[in-house]
């Protein structure tokens, strides 16, 4: 299938668009080593021909098609984006466009945590293919943590992640001239935010044929979400922010799927959600999953990561806020006292942390209520097991939404795990 799109490119100003013609035809085994032997950058890090080359597929999310292609000199990781989500098929159409926003935010996020991504190998507009670094011998994060795998690099290397990509993106760092044209070009991602909004922010929280639950264990709790006012009233809010704000450029999918470790690496991948939005979101997702995680295993640890990973945050945050002097917001000349710039970042962090607990409140209620359910907690095969787990995250989830003040820090909130645990 070929069609002609108004397609934004990886122009190097970024509010250029350009009519490109692009094909929807899926490129795997012989057709996609025959591809690749086309491009040199590609070709040279594999060596040998395109006959040489094995090619296996080994995606397990839900959007895209993956694949590792092993040649004789070398491994790399092919992305596919097709016009249709990969798990459902073309009865769920999806814009393909999303593997250039992927592309265009993974080169954006190495701007400023470069170590924390994969290295882009080649980006292919017209077949919607991103190459990247094949890691190796990394697994990913969830995997890990339901092995019970001790990664002592983790919450630090995450912190330095956020910590760098959300200043780096947003009004701290960057003038407003140099932002509005990026806020501007991530708007385009509109059909995987549509998905964020609908997912994470409404259908959990009315009827909807993509919902489902442990039944009928959370019945009255799926009743309650559907009917309790404060509940829907709190993640309307939220979801006002995702849609309104703008504070930084989101990885806006950041689940333990998304990361990629090995006890002392980690990198974050698949952007392909990325979009301006509010800074909590992906402090709030990760948090959620760590929580899962941790409330699945009965893992303390898990916990600890977690509460490292919001310390370290803060550290690294406030660190690379010193070093940005360009950004519009919070001029240095208003503040000539160094105490008022003090207390004026640990008012604005205690914002982002009351944004990331919410958010981590939804996040958590859409993985037990919506369509995509967090794994750890389908892979408790004994249903009243998972329901008492799951029951146990619902009630963190909605005291994060409708009563804050029960916890109001990350230790308060992993505090009150821990004594779940207990
Ligand atoms: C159809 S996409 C379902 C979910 O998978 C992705 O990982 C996102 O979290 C999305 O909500
Ligand atoms: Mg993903």
């Amino acid at each position: 299938v070929t069609n002609t799109a108004v397609t934004n490119t990886a122009a190097t100003t970024p509010t250029e668009t350009t009519t490109a013609a692009t094909t929807t035809a899926l490129l795997d085994g012989r057709p996609l080593a025959d591809h690749l032997a086309r491009i040199p950058a590609v070709a040279a890090r594999l060596g040998g021909r395109a006959g040489d080359w094995a090619v296996r597929e080994i995606g397990d999310g839900n959007v895209n098609y993956v694949y590792e292609v092993r040649g004789p000199a070398g491994r790399l990781c092919v992305k596919q984006a097709m016009p249709y989500v990969r798990v459902v098929g073309e009865a769920w159409p999806l814009s393909p466009r999303r593997a250039w926003f992927e592309h265009r935010a993974l080169l954006e996020h190495a701007r400023h945590a470069p170590e924390r991504v994969p290295e882009v190998v080649h980006h292919d507009e017209e077949h919607h293919l991103l190459v990247v670094e094949y890691l190796t011998p990394h697994v990913v994060l969830r995997q890990g943590l339901a092995e019970g795998v001790r990664y002592p690099w983790l919450a630090g290397h995450l912190a330095e992640y956020l910590a760098a990509t959300l200043v780096g993106t947003g009004d701290l760092a960057r003038p407003a001239a140099e932002k509005r044209p990026l806020v501007a070009l991530f708007q385009g991602n509109t059909e995987m935010t549509r998905i964020m909004e609908d997912m994470v922010f409404t259908e959990p929280y009315q009827e909807h044929p993509r919902n489902a639950w442990t039944s009928p264990q959370l019945d009255a709790a799926a009743a309650r979400l559907r009917t309790d006012s404060a509940l829907k009233t709190a993640v309307s809010r939220l979801k006002l922010r995702y849609l309104t704000s703008a504070e930084a450029l989101l990885h806006g999918d950041l689940h333990t799927g998304s990361v990629l470790v090995t006890p002392t690496d980690t990198k974050v991948i698949d952007q392909e959600f990325a979009c301006y939005g509010p800074a909590g979101f992906d402090l709030g997702t990760l948090l959620a999953h760590l929580l899962v995680a941790a409330l699945a295993r009965g893992d303390g640890h898990v916990l600890a990561t977690a509460e490292e990973l919001w310390q370290r945050f803060t550290e690294r945050y406030l660190a690379h806020w010193e070093q940005s002097t360009h950004g519009d917001a919070y001029p240095r000349v208003l503040f000539p006292h160094p105490a008022d710039l003090r207390a004026a970042q640990r008012r604005h962090l205690a914002e982002l942390l009351a944004d990331t607990l919410a958010f981590c409140g939804a996040e958590l209620l859409r993985r037990i209520f919506g369509l995509a359910h967090a794994p750890e907690l389908q892979a408790v095969a004994d249903p009243e097991a998972r329901a008492a787990v799951e029951l146990r995250c619902v009630r963190l989830a909605v005291e994060l939404l409708t009563t804050p003040e029960l916890h109001p820090t990350v230790p308060a909130l992993t505090a009150a795990a821990y004594a779940v645990l207990r």
